[in-house]
């Protein structure tokens, strides 16, 4: 019979070998540590901290001014060390054109849910694009009302069962969705226009790009920009929340695809 082996004693009259990494130290410096309310496996803090890393990437602190539509991400804006203005629903393109107008040295930033966007202020995001306003949209598409408990928007894709289309999206009674990136793209003064995901750290890498590339599209003064990223709603869509990504994939992603829609200022890029 095998002896039993020596317990190991890890040594504690000495510092470690090597510093300890904590939690902290993958925190960007603009986000606060400390608790919020959104759920286990919800995309939304994932694309918001993608914002703020570029921000301060950027080193755009001290000039950025985020505006929050209403959804759950709104409450995440406590988290943040950026300044914020609370925007009534759908309106926060309009509130950042207004923040745009007064300090022309500002960078605008909204961030708003496809129920804010695209269900209730479709006329604002659009005039704004079209307008050319020089203010980035950061629209966080998981095809529900999350907040308000996972009602269909209209973002919602075919077959997709939500608190108000139980048996799936259908399109006799319900209407498609509507492709927002695409639209904006549409117009003329939208400068820069992409669709992402934080489904898979691939789809997050390239997400963030997207979002330097659309602050950059405002520092350069070339037009509107909007940045759309598909984000895992585990409680609204009634599924576990390992297999949300997944299902982002499926049925979000394979409706509203992914990738830059238009790029105006790449044709002035230095080659
Ligand atoms: C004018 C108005 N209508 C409705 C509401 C209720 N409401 C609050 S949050 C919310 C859902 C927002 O959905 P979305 O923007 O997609 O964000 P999510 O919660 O999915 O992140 C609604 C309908 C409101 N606050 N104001
Ligand atoms: S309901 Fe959905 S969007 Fe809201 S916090 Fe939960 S997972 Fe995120
Ligand atoms: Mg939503």
């Amino acid at each position: 019979m095998s002896a039993t082996p020596e317990p190991v004693h890890l040594r504690t009259d000495a510092p470690p070998t090597r510093p300890a990494r904590m939690v902290d130290d993958f925190t960007p410096a603009l986000v606060d540590v400390g608790e919020h309310h959104l759920c286990p496996g919800c995309g939304e803090p994932v694309a918001i901290r993608a914002l703020v890393e570029v921000i301060e990437e950027l080193g755009l602190a001290t000039r950025t001014i985020a505006v929050f539509g209403i959804g759950c991400y709104t409450a995440f804006s406590n988290n943040l060390d950026v300044e914020v203005l609370q925007a009534l629903h759908g309106r926060a393109p309009s509130v950042a054109t207004g923040v745009k107008r007064a300090l022309p040295e500002a960078v605008a930033v909204t961030v708003q849910g496809d129920g804010d966007m695209v269900s209730e202020g479709l006329q604002e995001v659009l005039h704004s694009a079209a307008r050319g306003e020089s203010v980035t949209c950061v629209m966080l598409n998981n095809g529900v009302f999350g907040e308000t408990g996972g009602h269909m928007t209209a973002t919602t894709v075919l077959g997709q069962r939500t608190k108000t289309s139980l048996d799936g999206r259908d399109a006799a009674a319900h209407g498609r969705p509507i492709l927002l990136a695409d639209l904006v793209a549409r117009l003329d003064g939208a400068a820069y226009v992409a669709r992402g995901a934080v489904n898979s750290a691939g789809n997050v890498a390239r997400t963030k790009r997207m979002l330097r590339r659309a602050v950059e599209t405002q520092l350069r003064g070339l037009g509107f920009s909007l940045v759309e990223i598909l984000t895992m709603c585990p409680t609204g869509w009634f599924v576990e929340t390992q297999d949300a990504p997944h299902y982002l994939h499926d049925h979000l992603g394979a409706v509203h695809t992914g990738g830059v829609l238009k790029d105006v200022g790449s044709s002035e890029d230095p080659s």
